[in-house]
Formats: structure tokens, C-alpha cells, sequence
């Protein structure tokens, strides 16, 4: 069984409370100051509970956003030469997707769902991902990162075909995995792409974390343009169904662009600012704005706190886009709740 974690926890020594202290609070020899530190630091993150589906079409069986959003896969762990073995099983299938109430939609998924399941390691850990092609059509897992020529992942998988990747996660940062058989765009686009969360050694603060992939579909399938945008896989899913996030606690989103055939495109939040590591490849923050512009594949990590309740929009500026399905909203509780 994989080990699956929904959020993290902090692990803060005493000097590094001191330094946060001094650094975050201006506190100087203060007691008090400390001690609501502490507290503050040592809570664990919360997770609002997700609010009851209605007896809509959504309930149509199949894969769900609200369980991708904060799904996190760390593998099954092992052990060799002292470090951890991290083992990922990985099917490609057809999977009959609903997108709305009238459009269903043959995707190409890794393990049922769209996105695939989203990878989790820490740098240096070894990877070892078991991919089986349970489609008729050949498929490949292509990883971003580094990692050997031998384990790129361009080489077809035919059907019903196993084969190994395995190579170290590094650099730590925010990745991605892809099929790269051609069409790529039509492999893409029908849905085989995933997340790969490569942790930095030291970890980073606790938040409520969650991952958002914005994807297109080419329903029509002329390979020119896509008819519905999502994210997460099913389109306007968030926005009927609001993300619950706390006020004043930090979240931490993995952000990342998989959609074909369109120029870049941004992501705006609305009432609020967020912070931005590029690739999550800094530990610190590069830039603060509210609209961040992506080109296809391209990531990054962003960090917010909402300091009022209410529902908030976020979306691509291309409005367009927004309003063929790439929309969504947080809904922000007051922290006494
Ligand atoms: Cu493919």
C-alpha cells in the first residue's frame, strides 16, 4: 500500500523558533512573543472537511477533484544502501470521463484519474516507478528532472507492456511527468500527465498544501484547439464546489500548466497576493503579485494567506479559457469555526 499524507507537520528546533522569532516577530527577549510562536508553529495544520456532494451527475462513478486536490503519493518505502526506495505503480488506461452534464470523454489516465496521481519524494531519494500499459494504445512516462537518457521515457510501451523507471529524485523542486508518444499533444491532451514533488531536505513550513493542474480538452479532437478547459480534470468542478481553505492559515499551492494547442496562460486569485517559488526551485520567494503567466509544462509554487472569509475566485486571465471550465473558488472560513 502507498503511504498517503493530506498535510505535514512542523519539526522546529529551538534555534530555529529563536531565529523565526527575532526574524518574523521583531520580538526581542519576549517571553510571551515566544510562547504564541510556539504555539502557532507547533499547531498542526487543518484541513476543513469537505462539504456532501449533491445527488448530481458528479456522482457518476469515477475520479473526483476535491480527492486529487490534497492527495499526496509517497510510494511504497524501502530501504537499500541507507537510503530511502521510493516504489510508484503506474497504469495507463482509457477511462470514460463525464465532464459535464452532457459531454462524456474517452480520457487516457494514469491510474483512473486526470491528472495522474501526484509523486511525492525528497531529494536524493531513489524513485522506482512500475508502469503497466493496460490500453491498447503505446504510452511512456516522461519525467521532468534529471535524470539518465536511458530513463527519459520516450521509448513506446506497447500494450499490455510493463517497464521500470528508476533514476534519484533531484533537484528538489516542483516537477512534472507526461506520456511522450507521438502526437504528444493528443496524448496530453487526452489526459496522461501528472505532478512530481520533489521535497527539499529541509522541509518546508507547514501549510495546508494542495495541487492544481490546468488542463484543456480538444473534445472535437481536430487537434487545433480545446472545446473545455479544468482544473484538476472535470471542468467548473470548483466552482460549484468551493475549496475550503481556513482563514489565516498558510497554503501552499503546486501549481502547473498541461494545457496543448493555446499560448501561455495565467493564474489570478482574487482578494489577496501570493508569494512565488519559481519551479519550487527557491526557498524563498522571488516575487509577490496576484497573476502569474505559464507556458505549457511550466510550474511554480505559491504561498497565500486569505485575511477574510468569504469565496474568492481563481482562474486563467484568458477569460475565455475561464469560462470553457477553468474556473474555481476558494471559500474561506473564519479560523473560530
Ligand atoms: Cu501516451
Amino acid at each position: 500500500m502507498s503511504q498517503r499524507f493530506t498535510n505535514n507537520f512542523p519539526v522546529c528546533s529551538r534555534r530555529r523558533l529563536l531565529q523565526l522569532s527575532l526574524a518574523g516577530l521583531g520580538i526581542t527577549g519576549s517571553v510571551a512573543g515566544l510562547q504564541t510562536l510556539r504555539s502557532q508553529i507547533n499547531s498542526p495544520v487543518r484541513i476543513p472537511p469537505i462539504p456532501e456532494k449533491d445527488n448530481s451527475w458528479e456522482n457518476y462513478p469515477g475520479f473526483d477533484p476535491m480527492n486529487i486536490l490534497r492527495d499526496f503519493d509517497y510510494g511504497t518505502i524501502s530501504h537499500k544502501n541507507g537510503r530511502p526506495v521510493r516504489e510508484f505503480q503506474i497504469t495507463a488506461n482509457v477511462t470514460k470521463t463525464q465532464l459535464n452534464e452532457h459531454v462524456f470523454f474517452n480520457t487516457w489516465s494514469f491510474n483512473h484519474q486526470v491528472p495522474g496521481p501526484t509523486l511525492r519524494a525528497v531529494e536524493g531519494d531513489r524513485i522506482r516507478v512500475i508502469f503497466h500499459n493496460q490500453d491498447t494504445n503505446s504510452h511512456s512516462i516522461h519525467f521532468h528532472g534529471i535524470h539518465p537518457g536511458e530513463m527519459d521515457g520516450i521509448i513506446p510501451i506497447g500494450k499490455n507492456k510493463k517497464t521500470i523507471y528508476e533514476f534519484d529524485a533531484k533537484p528538489y523542486g516542483l516537477h512534472l511527468y507526461h506520456c511522450h508518444i507521438s502526437p504528444v499533444d493528443r496524448h496530453i491532451g487526452k489526459g496522461l500527465y501528472g505532478m512530481f514533488i520533489v521535497d527539499p531536505p529541509r522541509k518546508r513550513p507547514s501549510a495546508d498544501e494542495m495541487v492544481l493542474i490546468i488542463g484543456g480538452y480538444d473534445t472535437n479532437q481536430d487537434s487545433k484547439s480545446n472545446e473545455l478547459y479544468a482544473f484538476n480534470g472535470l471542468p467548473n468542478y470548483y466552482k460549484k464546489h468551493p475549496i475550503p481553505i481556513y482563514q489565516n492559515q498558510l497554503v501552499r499551492l503546486y501549481i502547473l500548466n498541461m494545457i496543448e494547442y493555446d499560448a501561455p496562460v495565467s493564474f489570478h486569485i482574487h482578494g489577496n497576493m501570493f508569494k512565488v517559488y519559481p519551479t519550487g526551485r527557491t526557498m524563498k520567494p522571488t516575487l509577490e503579485t496576484d497573476i502569474i503567466t505559464m507556458g505549457t509544462a511550466e510550474r511554480h509554487i505559491l504561498e497565500f494567506k486569505y485575511p477574510y472569509p468569504g469565496e474568492y475566485m481563481f482562474h486563467p486571465h484568458q477569460d475565455v479559457i475561464a469560462e470553457k471550465g477553468c474556473m474555481g473558488k476558494f471559500s474561506v472560513i473564519p479560523r473560530s469555526k
